[in-house]
């Protein structure tokens, strides 16, 4: 039995079972004595499972072990709810241990991981605890089936000696438009921090876990910035922005994952070209697609009259404050939304609907596709497109608020006389980018064992290091503090057009915000791309599980990839905008204790267990249609934002991390 999280480093951990265990684990009871004679060696970490430690599983075994496990499936999260708060009801660390081996053995592993993940990361006697990246424990979700084939190869050839690493196969063909951004979607940065985030807010769990300070504005602004994201790499690539979808139509995107859903080795549904989606009748998920229509159209008019109905029947008012929260748990919807029957499950189901595409009634008796999980489904063109839909019905929502007037965007006294993209190696103004190789150790997530490393060599898109030099000057009469709001958008459209305003708000991605002190004159404010408060480290992104980790990394392990802040841009330089604003502090400012909190990230992921650290609006000062007569980017502009032309540009090299 190898162990469940490695919680006391790595040393090799075995379980003391008692009789009863051997009662939910059955299919163990024939290799007992195997398992028995483990216990004797020294240096081995025993944890015993006590009869105390067996719960009442009930409808949690009802998930095949070796089904694939979607939280975007009622009847999935369900179980989730349940079986998170047997975790959470656990009365200390040593019992959940207890009960998490005795659990392990029986459910569904990647339900097992969820529950067990979320229980950890709101349980307070285990925030020292470090959650083992995801990808190190179910690699087939992030890397190509061969690779595996490979690594058994390896183990069986070159039994616990050093290894080479095994090379990620190119997943992209010149045929296919859409693989110029095989690097963006299946970054595997960029797919941890998406099943992070919903690790972090769930969807559905006891009120106290799932009711996070603006979680509903917070689904909405980080699927926004991934859309502007990827739509920036498109635009870098040569294509057009990415199309919402229209789910009457066939989807033109055809994806192919690669991926095996298990250790069976079964492959992940593709979906091939022109497929449509149509009505849903299996056991765990049965949905009209006319649904859809009615959901939206509920929602939109809801936008329209400014106020949603509850499930009492009671008017509530979609106000400039919290109306943007509602509605991102209303369309999501999480168990916040303020009523499922009448405005349903649009976001999710939606993606349902994609995931079983190819097999919506059962009949071929095929599993969900990647839109079915929070791991796998950026790596697909048609996340993007219902994502887009998803986001145009928060544009039409923020296009119903009142416009930020001069005075809410001004800050009297502060001007941004000057700002500056400093790099080495590059004249000013420029940011490089380049491909990089890495590698990542996959030997705690195979199911054979592997005795050594796996090492799987991987590469990804990287940028070098920069630094921001903004110049600013505070011309009242005290010293002043503000936030520097760093945002960066094509400069152009896809025909080579300068923007319209109202377009381009939409495209800038938010690289930075921090708070500032001015003094009275000039200053000048110089800030790291490493201490941006969107990203987290490459190490962390990969982080290994260290020997009695103490520093809180559990929230920490959600945050954009450092290595994907910036676009990849083009050979001959990419042209794109800086916009820096420096707004008032006593506007901003949200006052609460951050002290031994992880708090790498906020700008998409929140603080943990604290209020969203920027009072204003997410995306402010972007997240709004302009003051009238304001049509460009130079008009929009008050004394306390400067705009810096800039260039993004892209090295064809390869480099070794
Ligand atoms: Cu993150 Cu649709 O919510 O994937």
């Amino acid at each position: 039995l190898e162990p469940v999280f490695m919680a006391k480093g790595p040393k090799k951990t075995v379980f003391e079972v008692t009789e009863e265990y051997f009662n939910v684990n059955p299919r163990y009871k024939s290799k007992a004595p195997h398992v028995r004679s483990r216990f004797a060696e020294d240096d081995e970490e025993r944890i015993v499972v006590k009869k105390t430690s067996i719960p009442s599983l009930g409808e949690c075994l009802e998930l095949e072990r070796d089904e694939n496990f979607s939280l975007f499936i009622p009847k999935h999260r369900d179980i989730a709810a349940k079986l998170i708060d047997i975790f959470m009801d656990i009365p200390n660390v040593d019992d959940l241990l207890s009960t998490a081996v005795c659990v392990r053995d029986c459910v569904n592993p990647y339900l097992f991981n969820y529950a067990l993940s979320v229980a950890m990361l709101h349980r307070p006697d285990t925030q020292d605890t470090e959650l083992p990246p995801f990808i190190t424990s179910f690699p087939n979700k992030f890397v190509d089936s061969k690779v595996f084939a490979k690594a058994r190869e390896q183990a069986m050839m070159n039994p616990g000696s050093s290894r080479e690493p095994i090379e990620l196969p190119q997943t992209a063909s010149d045929l296919e438009v859409e693989h110029r951004l095989a690097y963006f979607r299946e970054d595997f940065g960029i797919n941890l921090h998406h099943w992070h985030w919903h690790l972090v807010y769930p969807i559905k769990a006891t009120k106290k876990i799932v009711d996070k300070d603006r979680r509903g504005e917070l689904f909405y602004y980080m699927h926004q910035q991934i859309i502007a994201r990827y739509n920036y790499e498109r635009l870098c690539n040569d294509l057009k922005r990415t199309k919402k979808l229209d789910w009457t139509e066939e989807i033109e995107e055809a994806y192919f994952p690669k991926l095996d859903t298990s250790s069976n080795s079964k492959s992940y549904p593709a979906r091939v070209v022109n497929q449509r989606i149509r009505d849903l009748n299996r056991k765990e998920a049965k949905q009209d697609v006319e649904d859809l229509k009615r959901w939206s159209d509920q929602i939109f008019a809801a936008i329209h009259q400014g106020s949603v109905i509850d499930e009492r029947g009671c008017i509530i008012n979609l106000t400039e404050s919290r109306g943007i929260d509602i509605l991102g748990n209303m369309v999501e919807p999480s168990i916040l939304s303020p009523n499922r029957a009448l405005y349903g499950e649009l976001h999710n189901m939606g993606h349902d609907f994609i995931a079983y595409i190819h097999d919506p009634d059962n009949r071929h008796l095929e599993s969900f596709g990647v839109m079915g999980d929070t791991a796998t489904a950026m790596r697909d063109p048609v996340f993007y497109r219902w994502h887009s839909y998803i986001d145009d019905i928060f544009q039409e929502y923020k296009a119903t608020l009142p416009r930020y007037s001069e005075s809410q965007l001004n800050y009297p006294g502060i001007t941004v006389s000057e700002i500056e993209v400093q790099s080495h190696r590059s004249p000013n103004n420029t940011f490089n980018t380049f491909w990089q190789q890495s590698e990542v150790d996959l030997s705690a997530g195979m199911d054979f064992h592997a005795e050594g490393s796996v090492l799987v060599r991987f590469t990804h898109l990287q940028h070098e290091p920069f630094t921001f030099k903004i110049s600013v000057n505070n011309q009242s009469n005290c010293n002043k503090q503000g936030t520097c709001r760093i945002f960066l958008a094509p400069k152009y459209d896809e025909t080579g057009k300068p923007w319209l305003f109202r377009d381009q708000k939409i495209m800038f991605i938010e690289l930075d915000k921090f708070t500032v002190d001015l003094k009275r004159g000039q200053n000048i404010i110089t800030r790291a791309h490493h201490e941006s408060t969107v990203t987290i480290p490459f190490e962390k992104t990969f982080r290994k599980i260290q020997a009695g980790g103490s520093a809180p990394f559990n929230f920490c392990g959600c945050g954009w990839p450092d290595h994907m802040l910036i676009p990849k841009g083009t050979t001959e330089g990419f042209a794109s905008q800086l916009f820096v604003m420096i707004s008032n502090y006593e506007d901003d400012k949200v006052t609460q204790d951050l002290t031994g909190v992880c708090n790498d990230a906020g700008s998409y992921c929140g603080i943990k267990d604290k209020l969203y650290p920027d009072r204003r609006a997410m995306g402010y000062p972007f997240d709004r249609l302009p003051r009238k007569g304001v049509d460009t980017l130079q008009e929009f502009l008050t004394p306390n934002m400067k705009v810096q032309d800039v260039t993004i540009k892209f090295n064809d090299r390869m480099s070794a991390a």
